[in-house]
């Protein structure tokens, strides 16, 4: 692979609206991810298998649970911050953001906010270290885009347990996991949080193969045949499909900055190969075809880190929406598969090489589009929105 010459293309002079503490964050998670993503990660995405190695690293730089209070091992970052830090994690990979994504969003998010205090200091320092790693089980096989209908189920057995019954598909981390936050529905067809261990009998984690997208990240089922959980792992301080919901609103919100990171890649090689590359006798930048690529490009980036940072104002306030969280998923996600195919274009047949990371950052996107919400379905939530009425 090509050495990493990444450097951020600012259009519209963002840099002015971050803080010293913000540019340092971006800054130094954009040089750990220089160092230690870059020149691995293309063999891993060949592999398809994850970079278990970089754990530790990542807990170092304070990316896992940055928004935690310190108290229980988080950084204690502002909602920017965890955005910039995302932009930069997917801009070496897709693959490596979801796993920090699930980590601090769907994992440490949920234990902080819905769990007791005895599960916040038995959990989050270690998920904060990277001691232990989680996972987030809500798609079942037969109930994806519809949670609300999900088939996993618990039942008090009386002695001190629940029995959980059922199985999670699609489930990022899941074959490494420590533990895994299980969103199942109790007798009276309530959804709750459980925490399950690894370890625990009749809990199985086995992997996904044969994925041609997001092939750094480790994916697979949960499975629970008759698990007994311990009654003291049950999130006791949030019920219903909001919980989860709510996750998914801080993992939605990491994932629109993250999309500008794997879009600015894509459009920084583009460029400069773009100014490279001769045909006709003239670099292929001087075209106006591809300038019209290239100018589209820099616009929704642009555009897109508007959108992100006003959002991450909107977030440290309390006052960002749901409904504000799609949209800059949807939009931001989309830009960024669009760069994708555009910049795979310019680069000619060298663009379906891995010398370069524009095919990785594509197929890896369709993930993206996909995770968190479908693109219809950010766009059905702000329809609803606009209009009142629910279309799903
Ligand atoms: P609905 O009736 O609208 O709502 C049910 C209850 O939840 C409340 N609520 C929310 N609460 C907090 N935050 C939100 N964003 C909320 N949205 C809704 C709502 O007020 C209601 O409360 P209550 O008290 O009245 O019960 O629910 P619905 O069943 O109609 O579904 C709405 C819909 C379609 C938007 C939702 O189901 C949805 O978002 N579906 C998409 C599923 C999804 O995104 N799955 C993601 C799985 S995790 C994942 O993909 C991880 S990838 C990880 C990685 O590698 O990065
Ligand atoms: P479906 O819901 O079956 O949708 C199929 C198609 O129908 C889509 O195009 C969708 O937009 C469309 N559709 C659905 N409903 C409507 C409607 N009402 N109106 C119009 N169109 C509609 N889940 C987790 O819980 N945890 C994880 O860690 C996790 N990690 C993932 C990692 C990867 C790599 C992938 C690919 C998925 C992961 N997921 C995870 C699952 C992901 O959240 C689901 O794939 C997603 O929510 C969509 O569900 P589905 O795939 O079952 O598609």
């Amino acid at each position: 692979m090509k050495p990493d010459n990444f450097v951020s293309p600012d259009y519209f002079s963002l840099d002015n609206l971050l803080s010293e503490e913000h540019k340092l964050v971006r800054d130094s998670t954009r040089s750990w991810v220089k160092k230690n993503i870059s020149p691995i990660i293309e063999k891993h995405a060949q592999a398809a298998t994850f970079p278990k190695e970089i754990l530790s690293g990542l807990s170092e730089i304070g990316a896992f649970g940055c928004f935690i209070p310190q108290k229980y091992g988080g950084a204690g970052m502002d909602y920017i911050s965890y955005g910039l830090m995302m932009q930069e994690l997917e801009r070496g990979d897709s693959g490596i953001r979801s796993t920090v994504s699930v980590q601090s969003s769907l994992v440490m998010f949920p234990i902080w906010k819905f769990g007791s205090e005895k599960q916040k200091k038995k959990y989050l320092p270690k998920l904060a270290s990277g001691e232990l790693i989680g996972c987030f089980g809500l798609t079942e096989p037969d109930h994806g885009s519809n949670p609300s209908k999900m088939t996993t189920s618990f039942k008090d057995d009386r002695k001190g347990f629940y029995t959980l019954n059922g199985a999670k598909l699609w489930i990022s981390n899941a074959p490494f996991a420590d533990i895994a936050i299980v969103w199942a529905k109790n007798e009276k067809n309530r959804i709750h949080g459980l925490i399950v261990e690894r370890g625990m009998k009749g809990f199985s984690t086995p992997e996904t193969k044969n994925k041609w997208s997001l092939r750094t990240s480790s994916t697979g089922e949960l499975i629970f045949n008759k698990v007994k959980v311990p009654k003291e792992n049950i999130l006791p301080r949030k019920s219903g499909l909001g919980a989860p919901l709510m996750c998914l609103d801080s993992a939605r919100y990491g994932i629109s900055w993250g999309a500008i990171g794997a879009g600015m890649d894509c459009y920084q090689t583009a460029l400069s190969y773009s100014k490279e590359r001769i045909q006709f006798d003239k670099a292929i930048g001087s075209k106006q075809l591809q300038q019209k690529k290239l100018a589209e490009m820099i616009t929704e980036i642009t555009k897109a880190q508007l959108l992100a940072w006003r959002l991450g104002v909107l977030k440290n306030e309390g006052n960002a929406t749901s409904a504000q969280i799609s949209m800059a998923k949807r939009n931001n996600v989309e830009i960024a598969i669009n760069i994708a195919r555009d910049a795979r274009q310019i680069l000619g047949a060298m663009g379906i090489t891995g010398e370069y990371s524009i095919m990785r950052h594509m197929m890896n996107l369709e993930s993206v589009i996909t995770y968190e919400g479908t693109h219809d379905i950010h766009l059905l939530i702000t329809g609803m929105d606009i209009t009142g009425f629910n279309a799903f």
